[in-house]
């Protein structure tokens, strides 16, 4: 995967799953720079806008601006009953696996014109049909899995941890209760690592509102998401689905004031994609030349070599310190000559954790 960061967008049927997809992959400025992005209908590359490249970009001069990236993939097809293999189920579920976390779309729309699966607007249900589906195919591996490793860990102490950690899950599975809120040991973690547990995903939801809630997006269906996400531990977003592929639709310069009509701030594009971002605990770091500024991805927490190391694995190895300028002290001294002059650059050595927003420049050898 091009981006190192994958999200699967999951959701019952008619809900606005694909609208939401293809809101996100048309937008005109996305994925410019990945020219992977067509392989498959369903698969979506998505710059991560950050205006923060664009006034770096314009003290160095850089020729091109490279933003951070994220992979969109529209999971159709999830049905009740698809862990049995309804509807092609067991594909789907296979492609959830593959992603880091789940955007759960969530129906919260009333319209005559498009049919409800099950007859009627009921957020709640919704998210439970689906994410039941999660913790059936879970169950199902688990269960697999066991059997498995039962034949085979005669004479085999080693495999014994592991067995422990999956009766546990299995455990929990059986009460109802998604593997994410299970707590584990570090070993036990170690263990189940190799298992691509559906419900271990961490999930954001996207509360799908109707035109006429613009701009508080708020109805009672989103209170009832916003109260049952809470509860959980997740975060809600709400989207007006419909909206965004409108704004996707438009030149990138006419979107702000098209919004600012509506008494919107930001797109709902904008706003899932920094909420995925930090669902995830990712931050971005800056290189900045005459060649190109550039985003970085890494996980918050980060050490300095590591990170670079997602430039090039030689500057990873060869890494002899890091010259960091806050992007801040960029602006305001403009540029690292005169953050240098400030006494604003400071040389950090492999123990150094990299923050968002770093402008940094690896010195390796
Ligand atoms: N009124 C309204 N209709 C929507 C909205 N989002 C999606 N739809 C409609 O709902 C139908 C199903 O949407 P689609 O994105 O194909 O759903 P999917 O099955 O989850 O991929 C389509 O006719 C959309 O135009 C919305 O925010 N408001
Ligand atoms: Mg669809």
């Amino acid at each position: 995967m091009a981006t190192g960061l994958s999200v699967g967008i999951v959701g019952l049927p008619n809900v606005g799953k694909s609208t939401l997809f293809n809101a996100l992959t048309s937008n005109e400025a996305a994925a410019s720079n990945y020219p992977f992005c067509t392989i498959d209908p369903n698969v979506g590359i998505v710059e991560v806008y950050d205006p923060r490249l664009e006034q770096l970009s314009a003290i160095s001069h850089s020729k091109k601006i490279i933003y951070a990236a994220m992979e969109f993939v529209d999971i159709a097809g999830l049905v009740e009953g698809a862990s049995k293999g309804e509807g092609l189920g067991n594909k789907f579920l296979a492609n959830i696996r593959e992603t880091d976390a789940i955007v759960h779309v969530v129906r919260c729309f009333e319209s005559s014109d498009v049919v409800h699966v099950a007859g009627k607007v009921d957020p709640i249900e919704d998210i439970e049909i689906i994410n039941l589906e999660l913790r059936l195919a879970d169950l199902q591996m688990v269960e697999n899995t066991i059997a498995r490793i039962e034949k085979q860990v005669k004479g085999k102490k080693e495999l014994e941890a592991t067995l422990n950690a999956l009766k546990r899950a299995q455990a929990h599975l059986d009460e109802n209760k998604p593997i994410r809120s299970l707590e584990l040991s570090h070993e036990e973690m170690e263990c189940l690592q190799p298992y691509p547990f559906l419900s271990s995903k961490k999930v954001l939801y996207v509360a799908n509102v109707s035109e006429e809630d613009l701009p508080e997006m708020d109805n009672a269906h989103v209170r009832r998401v916003k109260a049952y996400a809470e509860a959980e531990g997740n975060s809600v977003i709400p989207i007006c689905a419909k909206l965004e592929e409108e704004i996707a639709q438009l030149p990138p310069t006419e979107r702000k004031g098209f919004l600012e009509s509506l008494g919107l701030h930001q797109s709902g594009l904008e706003r899932l994609i920094k909420a995925s971002f930090q669902m995830l605990g990712l931050i971005t770091y800056l290189t900045t030349g005459e060649i190109e500024t550039r985003a970085w991805t890494i996980k918050e927490g980060t050490p300095a070599p590591e990170a670079a190391g997602k430039i090039h694995t030689d500057i990873q190895k060869g890494f002899i310190r890091a010259e960091v300028v806050a992007f801040e002290d960029m602006v305001v001294y403009k540029g690292r000559g005169g953050a240098r002059e400030a006494g604003k650059v400071k040389a950090e050595g492999k123990d150094y954790i990299v923050k968002d927003g770093d402008v940094i420049l690896f010195m390796h050898n």
